[in-house]
């Protein structure tokens, strides 16, 4: 068998399959990071590892010759890549880990409540997983989220799974039936990979194949429902809706500032179950005001509890006890009347735009790798909220090209890397940064925000979405404690 990816995902599908019994072959085009530590493991299971450009650019041969009978890939592997399109040329399956998790599940396994879309899918994933433990059941957050599924349909202690899970994931999975599965939503992302807006929607929309129990869309966004209406479900399967408006019966919603439950209880026709408030929103993702994708993440959350019989009371506390992740719409510091906020978690124009929307007055921080999608909405949206822009990475040309044309009055600074720049990822990295930082500083007035929300990918000069969060506080942080504060007198 051969495994495409020796990352966070094709590890643990490499090791799973050694353990049990099968040749594995596993390629990687990268030779940059230190893997030791995996590849010794997997020296232990007699695993093939093979690294290096050269090891990517065609559908390799096992050892002993022959030819593969299976590819199990990393969601980082675009379909039209060369191994894989060889692979699928050839007539060997290609499938991800989420079709091997399915598999290899134990006949008793725990059902899973699965959650996809473009934005909050995250933050949706560990409300759901803290609204199941405050009922008392043994859950875990995992799939894209970077906890593996694979290890958690393994896992012989747990009652119920709170699956994020991709695009690229759901793209190699042909036989998944959820308990439930939400889509929360769809805007265009990653048509670089999918080839386009159909293909990823599509993708998107099979979350909802074969659900056993409900298919949870946004009321808001129409083409969540038109997924759910093309899905072929189990009998018996229900559409819940979740709406910020007052629901209808069969749909979870807002009746004021709570949150409450008009399709799960059995007078839903004349009545309603309150599920928590704002209030409890706003403690779940630790701000004073949650905006609408707040507020919408949790009734989603709380739309996927409900399907396992999670009582209303739990949902609140599960609310209140939630954690909120890093790198999204996160207060690094605070200096003469101006807030730095990381939301490197932004990764696309539709999650930018939800972050830049709650700043009145804003230095925005952005670019990076676009992955095909336009942002010319998003800045004609957000011009009036402009004091400046700082641009970086590898697709700025775009965000440039769109603030001429939308927001022709707001500065615009540029952070150039020198292509020749051979610095290690996390050096870069830094640099790209603490420029950034100091460009934004420049324009930055009393009231404003500088915000990270970049729009776009991080590969092209940060390791991952985190890496970029954390280069951007640490240098929010230098800058700050750097900065004479005033003495009176
Ligand atoms: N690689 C190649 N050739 C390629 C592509 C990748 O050689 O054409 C190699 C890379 O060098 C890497 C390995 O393959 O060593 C695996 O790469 P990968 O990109 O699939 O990443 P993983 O480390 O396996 O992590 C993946 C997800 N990555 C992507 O979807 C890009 C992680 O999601 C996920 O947490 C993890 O599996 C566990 O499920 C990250 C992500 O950015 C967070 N996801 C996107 C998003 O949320 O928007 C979809």
């Amino acid at each position: 068998m051969l495994v495409t990816g020796l990352g966070v995902s094709g590890f643990p599908i490499a090791v799973h399959l050694a353990e049990r019994g099968a040749r594995v072959t596993v390629i990687d085009g990268d030779t940059a990071r230190d893997e030791s530590e995996r590849i010794r493991i997997l020296e232990v299971f007699d695993a093939d590892v093979r690294r290096g450009p050269e090891h990517v650019a065609s559908l390799p041969e096992p050892a002993d010759g022959g030819a593969f009978d299976l590819v199990v890939t990393s969601p980082g592997w675009r379909p039209d890549s060369p191994v894989l399109r060889e692979a699928t040329a050839a007539g060997i399956p290609v499938i991800g880990e989420v079709e091997l998790a399915w598999r290899v599940r134990g006949a008793n396994s725990a059902p899973w409540l699965v959650v996809t879309g473009t934005n909050g899918k995250t933050t949706t994933t560990t409300m759901l997983a803290s609204m199941l433990e405050a009922a008392g059941l043994r859950t875990r957050a995992c799939g894209n989220i970077g906890d593996p599924l694979l290890e958690a349909v393994l896992d012989p202690e747990l009652d119920v799974l709170a699956i994020e899970l991709s695009s690229f994931q759901l793209h190699w999975q042909f036989s998944m039936g959820a308990h439930a599965a939400a889509v929360l939503n769809i805007a265009d992302d990653h048509l670089d990979w999918h080839g386009g807006p159909d293909a990823y929607r599509a993708d998107k929309g099979r979350a909802y194949e074969n659900v056993v129990r409900a298919c949870v869309f946004n009321v808001d966004d129409p083409v969540t429902r038109s997924l759910v209406e093309s899905a072929d479900v189990v009998e018996g399967a229900r559409a819940i809706g979740f709406t910020l408006g007052m629901p209808a019966p069969g749909e979870l919603g807002l009746v004021e500032d709570v949150l409450v439950d008009r399709a799960y209880i059995p007078q839903r026709q004349s009545s309603a179950a309150e599920l928590g408030s704002l209030a409890d929103v706003a403690a779940a993702v630790g701000t004073d005001a949650p905006g609408p994708h707040h507020i919408a993440d949790a009734l989603a959350a709380a739309a996927l509890a409900r399907s396992v019989d999670v009582p209303t009371g739990a949902v609140r506390d599960g609310l209140r006890s939630h954690t909120p992740g890093d790198h999204r719409s996160r207060l690094v510091g605070e200096a003469d009347g101006v807030r730095w906020i990381d939301d490197s978690k932004a990764t696309n124009p539709h999650a930018a735009a939800a972050a830049l929307a709650a700043c009145d007055s804003v230095v925005w921080i952005a670019g990076g790798l676009l992955k095909g999608a336009s942002v010319d909405e998003l800045v004609a949206d957000a011009a009036h909220r402009l004091r400046a822009a700082v641009l970086i990475g590898e697709d700025r040309g775009s965000l440039r090209e769109a603030l001429a044309a939308h927001a022709p009055d707001v500065p615009v600074a540029e952070v150039v890397v020198d292509s020749a720049d051979d610095r290690t990822d996390s050096l870069r990295g830094a640099a790209v940064a603490a420029r950034a930082v100091e460009l934004a500083g420049e324009h930055a007035r009393a009231g404003d925000a500088v915000l990270l929300a970049p729009a776009a990918a991080s590969m092209d000069q940060f390791r991952d979405y985190r890496s970029r969060g954390e280069a951007f506080s640490a240098a929010v942080r230098a800058r700050l404690d750097e900065t004479p504060t005033p003495v009176d007198g």
